[in-house]
């Protein structure tokens, strides 16, 4: 059963956060914007396609991880949690948890109002008498969680690596605030992908049928469109780059010769290879996983990772 507390915002209108970042993102030196706003509705859709490429590896392991461990994590986890979904999107890997461990309430929690509201609605008609409770809201800011959940013991799901997004100190920042907000008995299932080869890591990032590329250069197009930009498509190029020292790829825009535009009234200039860093993904090995968790305030119980070891799921306790 879908159960909505307020009417959900629109996130239709043009956001003001939306042109605060990008004007903050490009008046830096380098130019740099939040990845967050890649999730217009169309950005959505390419994620999704992304996520059944042959070369983007994360999403069909982690599902098999959470298929294959169903009887782990309902020993480990146990029944009548209420689960909290951190970036819900459209949700595909959360049956197979909802599945194992049977809560008492789910409560995805997404910044695409639109996204959320579909997926919530078909996973509670695939989940009769479970309460489903969305939150439109960005994790990253204050959130409150539905009173419907209180009193009830909480599991925190943060799948896809999503937290891989984050530079370490948000990343640190993001775990305590979540350990915050689910309390001192909570627990969290989280999605970390790991460092590999980095040609494999590369390709999963600036793929064949060039998805990712798409992907990128929406961002371009959603300027245009919501800022009043005037942006030229065919001006930039993505790029996929594997940051060793940092242990990350980053994906950016770059431009393709100097170019001169303006984004809601303000004029700014690109200089040829120039670029735009519009997404940063951490890769973790074993221990950096741990360390991370522990420095969030979450201690690592168990941990499942897949035969090659390119994605593993953590759960920690709070
Ligand atoms: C949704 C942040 C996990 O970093 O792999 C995929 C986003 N960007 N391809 C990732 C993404 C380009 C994805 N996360």
């Amino acid at each position: 059963m879908l159960l909505t507390e307020d009417a959900p915002l629109s996130l239709r209108a043009p956001d003001p956060a939306f042109r605060r970042d990008i004007i903050e993102g490009l008046s830096r030196e380098p130019k740099a914007t939040p990845p967050i706003w890649f999730y217009d509705r169309r950005g959505s859709e390419l994620f999704e396609a992304i996520t059944d490429l042959p070369e983007y590896y994360p999403t069909r392991t982690e599902t098999a991880l959470l298929e294959r461990h169903g009887a782990d994590f309902a020993a480990a986890i146990g029944a009548g949690q209420a689960v909290v979904e951190f970036g819900a999107g459209s949700s595909r890997k959360t049956p197979h948890l909802l599945r194992a461990i049977d809560p008492a309430a789910y409560v995805p929690i997404d910044i695409s109002g639109d996204f959320l509201r579909a997926s919530s609605a078909e996973l509670a008609s695939a989940f009769p008498g479970l309460p489903v409770l969305p939150v439109v809201g960005d994790f990253n800011g204050e959130l409150a969680l539905p009173a419907a959940i209180e009193g009830l013991p909480r599991l925190g799901f943060f799948p896809g690596s999503t937290i891989g997004n984050m530079e370490p100190d948000s990343a640190v920042d993001l775990l305590r605030a979540m350990r915050r907000l689910l309390g001192k008995d909570a627990m969290l299932l989280i999605g970390m992908d790991r460092i590999k080869d980095r040609d494999r890591l590369v390709a999963a990032y600036d793929d064949a049928a060039g998805v990712t590329a798409a992907f990128n250069l929406n961002l371009i197009a959603r300027i245009n469109r919501e800022l009043e930009g005037d942006l030229p498509l065919d001006g930039f190029l993505h790029r996929a780059i594997w940051n060793d020292d940092k242990a990350r790829i980053e994906m950016h825009l770059e431009a393709v010769r100097p170019l001169h535009f303006h984004v809601a009234g303000q004029c700014f200039r690109m200089a040829v290879g120039e670029t735009i860093h519009t997404e940063s993904s951490h890769k973790y090995g074993a221990r950096d996983e741990r360390l991370l968790l522990r420095a969030g305030g979450w201690e690592p119980v168990r941990e499942w990772s897949d035969a090659d070891e390119l994605f593993s799921l953590i759960l920690a306790e709070a």
